[in-house]
């Protein structure tokens, strides 16, 4: 059997916090991904329901779409605010993403991160037979695992972490991380992003746990054997080029065109988030005007960034401060008939963004630290392969270990962002097909069906 080739499989039962039940379109990666897997195999999609109730029940409401089924549960205030906000978004979020100085270390949030684990432990053992396939994915869920073991679950378990996993300093700064570290190893295959996360996470386990390497990717960790995989995400290629021609996508690229004129395009789109880079992202983009004064009134760079997380302090900080700066950049460099900058703090649909990916120039993808960075990644599916536009993307992005052939820059260095974009800007066609042709087959080969089928296959190898 190839990698590419998915074998018969077992019943799948999918957790993570949000699922796509109810979502109009599923167009997003993950969705995309888990449905197939979970429509073939008559499987379940385990979540929180996105509601907050007075008195929420530890039992899960079933319902069923497409041939897919879900079970969704609810949570009350306190544990919305401790396990979500808390611990998941002001303790794992900022220090995974290496923002130590970030993390509330709130001793409240973690009994409230257990209670949860707990609660998803009871609802598998309720809906699931061992005979499944139990996969698990992302930071709010890192002790499922664990609990599902004590409390005598033999069945395979499988763990996919979206994020990065840092350096064993950094992990090693959260309070609970052994108790973390144990969850993780009760799980059979853990899926990380790219090989730095896979040698981090191989490093704490030796470290902490005297962890044993064994052939093929495993490691011997107090007694249980716990495949490491490197596994990195991908997107449904063929299908994002197509939606980037569609109606849709062509409306909002002329609507934008017409503002644009002659301008290049640069453009960013992200969550508002601190991993993002999106502060120094908007330094780069000064120092370009400052350096190149005959490049005003040449350019547009157009930032889309959805608020995210607004309710967490250093979220409503960062909108701040990005509205501080954007309206500093465009006062200082700004023309009567030029903005140098349009930041837009809102979503928009995701047939429209790929309209806009194709009528740019180039593409600004600079976190600080990402797990994987799928806009990278859709950017390059959107592109005309005659006239393509250039990624520029950060060398701490999961996406950069497979997306060589994209201007790889520091995000921290704003004259690299600036250079970056002159270069971009000015780069012949010749070398701007070259360079895509390249990254296009990369993302075309290890798309989304070939990561599913990559984590199946060490899955489904677990001796049942
Ligand atoms: P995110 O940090 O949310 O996810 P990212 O990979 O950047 O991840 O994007 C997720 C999706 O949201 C993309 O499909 C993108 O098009 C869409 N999106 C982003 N900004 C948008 C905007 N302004 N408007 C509309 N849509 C927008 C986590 C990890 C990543 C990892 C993914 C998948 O943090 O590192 O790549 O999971 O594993």
């Amino acid at each position: 059997m190839t990698e590419t080739e998915t074998p018969k499989r077992s019943r799948l039962i999918a957790i993570s916090n949000r699922t796509a039940a109810g979502q109009e379109s599923r167009a997003g990666g993950l969705a995309v991904a888990l449905w197939d897997s979970l429509a073939d195999t008559r499987g379940l999609w385990i979540g929180w329901s996105g509601r907050i109730l007075d008195f929420p029940s530890n039992r899960a409401r079933k319902s069923s779409e497409d041939g897919v089924e879900f079970a969704l549960t609810d949570y009350s205030r306190d544990q919305f605010d401790g396990f979500y906000l808390g611990y998941s978004n002001s303790v794992l979020w900022p220090v995974m993403h290496n923002r130590i100085d970030l993390a509330v270390f709130d001793s409240s949030f973690f009994r409230y991160y257990v209670e949860i684990n707990e609660k998803f432990s009871d609802i598998v053992r309720r809906q699931a037979t061992e005979d499944d396939l139990i996969w698990v994915h992302d930071y709010h869920f890192l002790l499922l695992g664990g609990i599902l073991r004590e409390e005598g679950w033999t069945g395979r378990c499988g763990f996919f972490l979206h994020i990065p996993f840092p350096s064993p300093e950094v992990f090693r700064a959260i309070p609970e991380h052994r108790k973390l570290a144990k969850g993780l190893c009760a799980y059979d295959v853990v899926g990380l992003q790219c090989r730095k996360d896979l040698a981090n996470l191989a490093q704490y386990l030796e470290e902490e746990f005297g962890a044993e390497e064994q052939p093929d990717g495993k490691f011997l960790v107090e007694g249980r054997i716990v495949h490491l995989l490197h596994c990195p995400i991908g997107i449904d290629s063929k299908s994002f080029a197509q939606t980037a021609q569609d109606e849709p996508a062509t409306r909002a690229a002329s609507r934008l065109s017409r503002f644009l004129g002659e301008r290049d395009l640069v453009i960013g789109v992200d969550r508002m988030d601190y991993s993002k880079g999106l502060p120094q992202r908007f330094e780069g983009m000064a120092d370009l005007f400052d350096r190149y004064p005959e490049l005003h009134g040449k350019i547009s760079f157009t930032q889309i960034a959805p608020p995210s997380r607004s309710v967490v302090e250093e979220y409503a900080q960062l909108r701040e401060q990005l509205d501080a700066l954007s309206g500093r950049i465009n006062g200082d460099y700004g023309d009567l008939d030029w903005m140098p900058i349009r930041y837009l703090a809102r979503g928009y649909d995701r047939e429209e963004i790929a309209g806009l990916y194709r009528l740019a120039t180039a593409c600004l993808v600079t976190p600080l630290q990402d797990g994987m960075n799928l806009v990278a990644k859709e950017f390059v599916a959107a592109q005309d392969p005659e006239d393509p536009g250039v990624l520029i993307l950060s060398q701490f992005a999961g996406a950069a270990e497979q997306m060589k052939e994209a201007l790889i820059i520091n995000p921290y260095d704003s004259s690299a962002i600036a250079e970056a974009v002159k270069q971009a800007i000015e780069m012949p066609r010749e070398e701007r097909r070259e360079r895509w042709q390249k990254l296009y087959d990369n993302i075309s080969e290890q798309d989304i069906g070939w990561w599913r089928s990559r984590f199946m296959t060490a899955f489904e190898q677990v001796p049942a």
